[in-house]
Order: structure tokens, then C-alpha cells, then sequence
């Protein structure tokens, strides 16, 4: 028996009376109130035992628990069942009694399911240990301690604008979101960012009903949080109602719990609960908490009991210990048949399965989307008149009017988006035509911007955030990774990112230098399950492109990064000056996510004759697969060396994850050898990703690569220097070409 168990025997045998901590009774003889607090709360600790038990046998895989923190299950209590919660992994009371208010549940069975990772659990099928349901609108959360709170605020933020905008949104007007964390994560940047947006929103008069639960039981694993330190760094933050309450109390706590999610909301102002608590058994079943803890600190920690303490309350209202410790057991015994019946259920039986909530993809209904969505547009030209070519930059602005025009769940945000129209342009009038409640301006802070988008579309909205430049995508990249990508892992689906994220990227521009404004490294994006990576090189791909992601957001609930070559953003021409041949008109609906585009045959060069087969319709001799800036560059090589009688055909990949793997093994066979011109890094870059689908497609032909050095990038004219240059295409062409006779 784990000591904790027996201590709680034990007293509870003893007098509690006489114990000398004797906690006052609430004012009113709510019983069933209290019975239903010990019950959330005891479940939740038998739980903790069973959990290590199981683990001990083999049959469980996950040991953190709630013991010392089930005070929590109070702010459940407090709250209401549709209000979303968010919550910490030890916010076992909170789980459970929240299920108390949704007839039919099974919390018990939920979290065993979980620990013992089988695949009837309700809401990751045993993908990981979450506390999450479909029906107690708890959205589960991954490890990565504070990640989860720029969503939350995010999530507030955005239940508003979906009610303002009319646009259909599963949490009540009036709902709380409720994000639990420890003591030791309050500390974490991503939280410190988080409150700070919460706070920053407020400040401008906008609601942002959020209580942040602070489980602090003086601890991050064996690191203790320096007493007080909660209290001084949130007990006074101007905007930020802060709420103490001890969890070892719970006859006082109640009311400070009671008045926080209240105050919430009536106010729709962020709250800060301070939930003092304790931890029991280490932070984890694998921790030796006596390695770094006196033994005489560990043992008074048991005198702060919260299920003693709501003991001593039920004590105090007229129950007897008898009848304390016979619920106890009897909710153990629940547990143990719960534990039984579970002898025999699977687990997820294959690589398919585990993976089936990575992405769904249905690209006809993707398809169908775009289609519904451009028949909205109002008719852009008279009769009679063509349409006109358009810049990079252009046609996104146009397709971006186009979806906001179509459907009204769209928004666009970022820094400096609104009013300026963005950095280049590229958001130029949206915020006058559509409104500044669905095209504005940020904080400067990339997680925030990420978080509202996650947390936007957990609210019913089409979110397409800006991140201004691809190196400050890297700073909050996890919100993408360990939140975005993952939450339909860890939900089955069940609850999603809709998202199409615009980042201006990739190098050559010489408006301005340097490697922040020029950062080609995407290989941090390229391996994150599920996510899409479009970079659109030419006008006419890019509508059609933005379309598709925010059709796949809406339809499939599809994570994209939509990353925008700043270099071509205004560019015109293409091989002389003032032949507008870079230009384009927007004319197909969408590109379906993962199909290349081939330029099969380079423009002939006026007034030169070419020799060989430029002109001819024989296959080319040899395939240039690249993308972005890499089109135009590989193109005007492609011109080049056509004059000297060698024909280059260009494929674009136009989607850098997935990569477009039948099109570029079908065009690297058509003509037997591949230069693949990378303008990312020579290591981790794109090219990389290139070679090994050809090669393990059966492309036995020659393949030569061109990439940007391993560096980063140089201000001014020595950029040269480390990003690829169109002679180093050129050469390699041309030695590629020389390769023996197909
Ligand atoms: C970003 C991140 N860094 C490190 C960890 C490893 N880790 C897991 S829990 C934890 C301590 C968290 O302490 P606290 O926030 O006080 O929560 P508690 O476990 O005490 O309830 C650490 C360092 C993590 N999960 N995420
Ligand atoms: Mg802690």
C-alpha cells in the first residue's frame, strides 16, 4: 500500500478532530456538495495508485499524477461543463469532477485507458496520456510544459471575434477558458508570453475571459520555486486579477475559486488562481523524491492532504470517519473492476492506425471547396476584357480579398498587416475593406500570433496569420510542431488547427539584406507530421495555391505554411528587363497539395537559332527540379543552355512537404538526368528530400545537386557568396548534360 494511502487510513481512523487541524465548516450544510468534492477527489488519487501499480505490472505506461493537487477538481466545480478547459497533466481532480457534470460519463475508464494506452481511450485512442474528452470540452495537451497557454489565450480571444463575426463557434458566448499549468512552467517564456498577450489584448478593451490556474505545489520535478515567488511575480500585474486560495483548505479555497472563474465571467478580463498545493510520490513514479527532499519535508507535506481535508469537512458536517473511509474504498473497488474489465482491450494495432488523425487529405471535396468558395467572389472583370497578369505579391493579396470576400469565418492578422498592409504589401487595403476585426495587427510576439491562430480555429474561424519573416517563424515553431500538428493526433481528429500560416521567406531580395531577412532553412518544418509546406513561385500558382490551403483548412481541417518567396514577391520579369514574362494571370481554381508544375520547354531565345533540339518537340535532355526563387533562376538557365542545344525542362515542386513524389520521378524518367537546384541549405534543405524520393523511387539516372552553402547569410553583395547563383546552375547543367548518351 503507497504510504500516502495508508497516512490517509490512518488519520482518518484517529480522531480527526483531535488532530489539530481541524478546518472550518463551510457555511451551509451542503453535503452532497462536499461528497461530490471527496469523490472527484479521491477518484483521482486511487487513480494515482492504480496507475503505478500497473506500471509495475506492465500494464501501464504513465506515472505522473495529481496527488496533493485534487483542490483542482474545485475549479471544475466552479466552472461550467461547456467552458473549454486547458489543462495541466495534474489536473486529475478537475477531470473527474468535471465529468460529474456530464451525465453519462466514465472518468475512470477514461483515465485508465489512458495510462494503459489502449485504443478505445476517448480522445487520443492511447496516443499519449492526455486529460481531453469530445464531451467535457477538455482539449487535451501535449507534455511540453506552457505550450498550451498561448492556445488558450488565443482560443478567449477568438471565442469573441467568432460571436462578433456571427460565425457559428462551439463554446457559449459567455464561456471561460480555463488553463492549468505548475508553479514551475509559470516561469516558462511561453507562459510569460502568453499572459502578457492576455494582458496586452485587455488593456486594449478587448475580452479575454481566461482564469490561469496556477497549480503551485513549490516544485518543477526537484527544483524548488522559491516561496512567494508566484505571488510576487503575478500578485500585482495591472490588468491581471490575482485569486490565492489553498488547496489544503478547501472550505476557504472555494470561495476565491468561486469568485475567480466569476469574476472571469462577468468581466470577460483575465483572472490569475494561485491554487497552493502539494505533491505527492515524486513527480513522477520514476522519481526518488528522497534523493533531493528531507524526509521530515516529505512526511509534513502529508499533514496538507486535500482529501484529508475534505475528510475533516464531511467530519465536520455530521459524517463519520466510517463513512469517509467506505466511500474511499468503495471508489477503489470501481477502479479495480474498471481495471479488470479492461484485461483484454487492444491497443492500436499498426503503424496505419497510430497514424490515421496525422492528416486527413480528401482532395476532391478540397476540390469542390475552392470551387464553392471562388463562386462567392463577385465577377473582378467586365466582359470582353482579360484579366490582368499580376506579381507574386498581387495575386496573394487578390486571393486573399477573394477568401475574405467568400467566407466570412476568415481572418488575417499579424504584425503589421492591418493599416501598413504588411511589410511588401502583400495585405495592402484587406483591413479597410473587410474590417479590422477580421484583418489586424498583432503584438509582436510570433507565439502569440500562432497561439491566436490555434486557438481561432478551435473557435470556428479560417485563421491565416503572417509570420513577417521566416527566421521569426523559428522562435515559436513549436507552436506549429508540438501544438498545431499534434492536436489532431492527440484528439483523434476531435479537435483541430484549421490554418493556412503565411511566411514571407527564402533569400535573393535586395531590399533588404542580411540573413534575418533572408533565412532559407526549412527543414524544421518539412519533418513535422501532418503539416503542409506550399511555396508558391509565380503569380498564377500562388492564388491558386492559397486557395487550395485555406479549402484544406476548412474542408479537411489542414496545418499549413505558406511560404512566400520575398524575393519574387514583386518581380516581373523574367529573362530580359520589361518582358513582364514573370507575370501571370490567375486562371486555375486550385493545385491539388502535392502535384509539381513543369515547365517543359524554355522560351527560344529571339533572333538566335538553337541549335539541337530546342525547338523541336523531342523529349529534353535533361529535368531542373526546383522551386521558389529557384524556378526563375533555373528557367533562365534552362534559356541558356538551350542556345548552346541542350534542353532542360524545369519542374517546379510547388509543394515542399509532401513533395510532389510522383510528378518529379515521372519527369526525372522522361528525360533520364536531374540537376536539383536547392536554394536552401546544402545540408537539411530541400534537395536532400529530393534525392532520396528519386532514389527510392528506381531512378537510376545521374543526379547532381546545386544548394546555398551551410551558412547563414551575408549582408549585401557578399550574399553571393552563400546562396546559389545561376552560374553554379549553369555549370552543373552543363556537366550533367555532358554525362554519356541517354
Ligand atoms: C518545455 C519543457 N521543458 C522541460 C520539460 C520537462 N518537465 C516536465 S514537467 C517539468 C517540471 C514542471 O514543473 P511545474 O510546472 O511546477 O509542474 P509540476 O510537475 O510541479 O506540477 C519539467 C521540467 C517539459 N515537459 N517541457
Ligand atoms: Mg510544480
Amino acid at each position: 500500500m503507497h504510504p500516502l494511502d495508508s497516512y490517509f487510513r490512518d488519520s482518518l481512523t484517529a480522531d480527526l478532530s483531535d488532530s489539530g487541524r481541524a478546518i472550518a465548516a463551510p457555511e451551509s450544510d451542503k453535503s452532497a456538495w462536499w461528497w461530490g468534492l471527496f469523490e472527484a477527489q479521491a477518484t483521482s488519487r486511487h487513480l494515482d495508485f492504480v496507475a503505478r501499480e500497473l506500471q509495475q505490472e506492465g500494464r501501464g505506461f504513465y506515472t505522473i499524477g495529481s496527488a496533493g493537487h485534487e483542490s483542482n477538481a474545485m475549479v471544475a466545480m466552479a466552472a461550467r461543463a461547456s467552458d473549454p478547459a486547458l489543462l495541466h497533466y495534474r489536473s486529475g481532480g478537475f477531470y473527474v469532477a468535471r465529468a460529474q457534470q456530464v451525465s453519462g460519463s466514465t472518468p475512470i475508464r477514461d483515465v485508465l485507458q489512458g495510462l494503459m494506452g489502449l485504443a478505445d481511450e476517448p480522445i487520443a485512442g492511447g496516443r499519449h496520456k492526455v486529460f481531453g474528452h469530445p464531451d467535457l470540452a477538455v482539449i487535451p495537451q501535449t507534455s511540453t510544459i506552457a505550450s498550451h497557454l498561448p492556445r488558450a489565450v488565443g482560443l478567449s480571444i477568438a471565442m469573441h471575434r467568432a460571436h462578433r463575426l456571427g460565425v457559428d463557434c462551439e463554446w457559449p458566448s459567455d464561456a471561460v477558458v480555463v488553463c492549468s499549468f505548475g508553479d514551475a512552467s509559470a516561469n516558462h517564456s511561453t507562459a510569460a508570453g502568453a499572459i502578457n498577450t492576455a494582458l496586452a489584448t485587455a488593456f486594449r478593451g478587448l475580452p479575454v475571459p481566461i482564469v490561469f490556474v496556477c497549480e503551485d505545489n513549490g516544485f518543477g520535478i526537484s527544483v524548488p520555486t522559491p516561496a512567494g515567488w508566484i505571488e510576487a511575480a503575478y500578485g500585482s500585474r495591472p490588468g491581471l486579477a490575482y485569486v490565492a486560495a489553498d488547496g489544503s483548505d478547501p472550505a476557504n479555497a472555494w470561495p476565491a475559486i468561486l469568485k475567480a472563474i466569476d469574476f472571469v465571467r462577468e468581466q470577460r478580463r483575465p483572472a490569475f488562481l494561485h491554487l497552493r498545493t502539494v505533491r505527492f510520490g515524486g513527480h513522477a513514479g520514476s522519481d526518488a523524491e528522497i534523493s533531493y527532499r528531507k524526509p521530515r519535508d516529505i512526511q509534513a507535506d502529508y499533514g496538507r492532504d486535500p482529501l484529508l481535508a475534505t475528510a475533516s469537512c464531511l467530519c465536520a458536517m455530521g459524517a463519520s470517519a466510517a463513512d469517509v473511509l467506505a466511500r474511499y474504498d468503495d471508489i477503489r473497488a470501481e477502479i479495480d473492476r474498471e481495471v479488470d474489465g479492461l484485461r483484454n482491450d487492444r491497443r492500436l494495432g499498426s503503424a496505419a492506425e497510430v497514424m490515421a488523425p496525422i492528416a486527413l487529405r480528401r482532395p476532391g471535396r478540397v476540390a469542390e471547396t475552392v470551387r464553392t468558395l471562388r463562386n462567392m467572389r463577385p465577377e473582378q472583370t467586365e466582359p470582353g476584357h482579360s484579366p490582368k497578369p499580376r506579381t507574386l505579391a498581387e495575386s496573394i493579396n487578390a486571393a486573399l480579398d477573394e477568401l475574405l470576400t467568400a467566407d466570412r469565418r476568415v481572418i488575417v492578422f499579424g504584425e503589421d498587416v492591418g493599416a501598413k498592409g504588411g511589410v511588401y504589401g502583400v495585405t495592402a487595403r484587406l483591413a479597410r475593406k473587410h474590417g479590422r476585426a477580421r484583418v489586424f495587427d498583432t503584438l509582436l510576439d510570433e507565439q502569440a500570433i500562432l497561439g491566436l491562430g490555434l486557438g481561432a480555429g478551435l473557435a470556428g474561424l479560417i485563421p491565416i496569420p503572417e509570420v513577417q519573416y521566416l527566421a521569426y517563424l523559428h522562435n515559436a515553431e513549436d507552436q506549429l510542431r508540438g501544438e498545431g500538428a499534434s492536436l489532431p493526433f492527440f484528439s483523434r481528429g476531435r479537435f483541430c488547427n484549421p490554418m493556412v500560416v503565411r511566411v514571407a521567406g527564402l533569400g535573393y531580395q535586395k531590399g533588404f539584406g542580411g540573413h534575418f531577412h533572408n533565412d532559407n532553412a526549412v527543414a524544421v518544418l518539412r519533418d513535422i507530421p501532418g503539416l503542409v509546406v506550399a511555396c508558391p513561385a509565380r503569380a498564377d500558382d500562388a492564388a491558386a495555391m492559397l486557395r487550395t490551403c485555406a479549402a484544406a483548412a476548412i474542408t479537411d481541417a489542414t496545418l499549413s505554411v505558406f511560404l512566400e518567396p520575398i524575393a519574387l514577391y514583386h518581380q516581373r520579369d523574367l529573362y530580359e528587363p520589361g518582358d513582364q514574362a514573370w507575370l501571370a494571370v490567375d486562371h486555375d481554381d486550385h493545385v491539388p497539395i502535392g502535384r509539381a508544375r513543369i515547365y517543359l520547354r524554355p522560351e527560344p531565345v529571339e533572333g538566335r537559332a538553337s541549335r539541337g533540339s530546342a525547338h523541336s518537340t523531342a523529349p529534353a535532355d535533361l529535368t531542373m527540379i526546383s522551386f521558389g526563387n529557384g524556378v526563375p533562376m533555373s528557367l533562365r538557365v534552362a534559356r541558356r543552355l538551350a542556345a548552346a542545344g541542350t534542353v532542360a525542362q524545369v519542374l517546379d515542386l510547388r509543394w515542399l512537404a509532401p513533395l510532389p513524389v510522383e510528378d518529379l520521378l515521372a519527369a526525372a524518367r522522361s528525360t533520364g538526368r536531374v540537376l536539383i537546384v536547392d536554394e536552401t541549405r546544402h545540408s537539411g534543405g530541400v534537395g536532400e528530400g529530393v534525392i532520396t524520393a528519386l532514389v527510392e523511387g528506381g531512378f537510376e539516372g545521374p543526379i547532381q545537386r546545386v544548394a546555398s552553402q551551410d551558412s547563414f547569410v551575408h549582408l549585401g553583395t557578399a550574399a553571393e557568396h552563400v546562396l546559389l547563383s545561376e552560374d553554379e546552375i549553369e555549370k552543373a547543367a552543363r556537366t550533367l548534360a555532358e554525362i554519356g548518351e541517354r
